[in-house]
């Protein structure tokens, strides 16, 4: 039986009331997610894009309850995005596996000086090895698989196949066809290879990471084939539908420690009217396998789902306010491309976060942004911020060429728009010297009736006095900072970034307002 969702929970505790839990369990971009278990531990690994640090490597106890332990490409010399690394280009499609008492993660970088790399840690959390590089595996989305003989199986996008050596990297034979899906689907991509009871499973996605993505599995009796597609195929795709979430596809398979089987997958949120727009990214999801005549069978992949018997055991929550009172930074915040050590520093102003320019503004490839996934349709994010004699603020980011923002400095606080080739500061208001909040917020469900061009969200940006009255500056659509108007395959970030100069940030909130 479903029940609704407690809405008295505090914000950011979710899931698990009454039999339930909440989809996505991972909110914000987290596509691409792949999935292991060691005894009653559950890991997760998720692309990252143009962003620095790299594959964001999580923990749970209960695959709802995600808590993130790190980052996978953490040093400057295991993760090189230079300054040319497109948007949406970078780290894409982990494998995350426990083999022989190491995890490994296999992953693309698509940048200059990439291509496939294998780390390896004893600790999930790190430190990560240096990457292993593997020049003869040439596809995007490689799997890694031991068989009984120790053979390691690396399966990626077409769908090929080659083994290899994971010490050193090197191939040992020549790539192989295994299977392409659907014919003539698009993209075959994102395998899977397992081995369950007597047969080898070769999971895949098919149909393209958008409306037509679809999960397809196959089976044989050896790793490399041959493999006879199910006959259910494909045996996940929400394409055509009007279920809230759509983009299905680009999935793993897990075993619970109860024997049950549970599949992560990626999926989006559209809103507004037609065609939709998703402005978090692509998003972690979680649906029940059973197995029927052999071949796994998918469950509803729904806002809330049902999970009789399951036992929660929630990990704490993260805490709502950043007050940079640590040396470190959170392994949440992400960085575009690289961030040196000279851009940002948590000791030049003690309990301040401290920015230095590079690029002049969101616009640069090289700006010095430090900021999070945006996880909630609704939300509201603030900080103090004090310009000194810089430029910078908060800023809601797609791409480049697609972002909003609110600064402080020279006196005012502006608020600026860049969508595609078009530029322009759309307000401004003189504030007095010194520290200066700035609040920015996402309104997911914006009122008034459905309509066919209604956008999905509404963004609003305001300086804040003391007592928490805003002082809204603008209001945009939030639609042209959504995936369907800039292209690729990322979300929002939404953070602190400077401009111009040094400027200093004593703490940051984001804070959920629904789902
Ligand atoms: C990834 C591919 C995909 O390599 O999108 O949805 C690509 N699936 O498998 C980028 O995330």
């Amino acid at each position: 039986m479903t029940v609704g969702r407690d809405d008295t929970a505090p914000t950011d505790v979710r899931g698990w009331t009454g039999g339930t839990f909440a989809n996505p369990v991972l909110p914000g971009m987290h596509p691409d997610p792949s999935v292991c278990r060691v005894g009653d531990d559950y890991y997760l690994a998720c692309s990252s894009f143009e962003y620095f640090p790299g594959v964001p490597i999580f923990h749970s106890r209960d695959l709802v309850h995600w808590a993130q332990l790190g980052n996978v490409l953490e040093r400057p010399g295991q993760l090189h995005l230079p300054t040319g690394t497109a948007a949406s280009g970078g780290v894409y499609a982990p494998t995350l596996r426990h083999h022989d008492g190491r995890f490994w993660l296999i992953v693309t970088v698509c940048a200059d000086g990439g291509g496939n790399l294998l780390c390896t840690a004893t600790d999930p959390a790190g430190p990560w090895s240096d990457p292993v590089r593997l020049p003869g595996v040439t596809g995007i989305d490689p799997d890694l698989a031991w068989d009984d003989e120790g053979t390691c199986w690396c399966t990626y996008a077409g769908i090929e196949q080659v083994p290899i050596d994971p010490d050193t990297g090197r191939t040992l034979g020549a790539p192989r066809r295994l299977w392409s899906g659907a014919p003539g689907a698009l993209a075959p991509e994102a395998p899977h290879l397992y081995r369950v009871g007597d047969h080898w499973y070769l999971l895949i996605a098919e149909g393209g990471t958008e409306r037509g993505h679809a999960v397809s599995i196959a089976r044989a009796s050896a790793p490399d084939g041959p493999y006879e597609p199910c006959p259910a195929n494909p045996i996940l795709t929400h394409r055509g539908t009007d279920r809230p979430i759509q983009n299905t596809g680009h999935a793993d398979l897990v075993e619970g420690t109860d024997g049950s089987w549970w599949l992560v997958l990626l999926g989006v949120r559209p809103g507004g009217g037609t065609p939709g727009w998703h402005v978090l990214g692509r998003e972690t999801f979680l649906a029940p396998v059973t197995w029927v005549d052999g071949w796994p069978v998918v469950g509803e992949v729904a806002p809330v789902m049902a999970a009789p018997g399951w036992t929660a055991r929630p990990l704490p929550p993260g805490p709502v306010r950043d007050d940079f009172d640590d040396d470190r930074l959170h392994p949440r915040w992400l960085s575009v491309r690289s961030r040196p050590d000279d851009v940002w520093s948590l000791a030049e102003r003690p309990g301040w976060l401290t920015l230095r320019a590079r690029g002049a503004s969101p616009d640069a490839p090289d700006v010095t942004v430090v900021g999070r996934r945006q996880e909630h349709r609704s939300c509201r994010f603030r900080t103090l911020v004090d310009p000194a004699g810089g430029r910078g603020g908060l800023v809601v980011r797609l791409d480049e060429r697609h972002h909003y923002e609110i600064e402080a400095g020279g006196g005012e606080v502006r608020v600026v728009a860049r969508i595609g080739s078009v530029l322009a500061t759309v307000a401004s208001r003189p504030v007095p010297a010194g520290p200066v909040r700035l609040r920015v917020e996402a309104l997911g469900e914006p009122s008034g009736d459905w309509y066919p061009g209604k956008g999905p969200d509404l963004l609003r940006f305001g300086v804040e006095s003391a007592d928490g009255t805003l002082d809204v500056l603008a209001e945009f659509d939030g639609r042209y900072l959504s995936t369907e108007v800039a292209g690729g395959f990322t979300g929002r970030v939404v953070g602190m970034y400077a401009a111009a100069g040094t400027v200093h940030f004593d703490w940051y909130d984001h804070e959920r307002t629904s789902t």
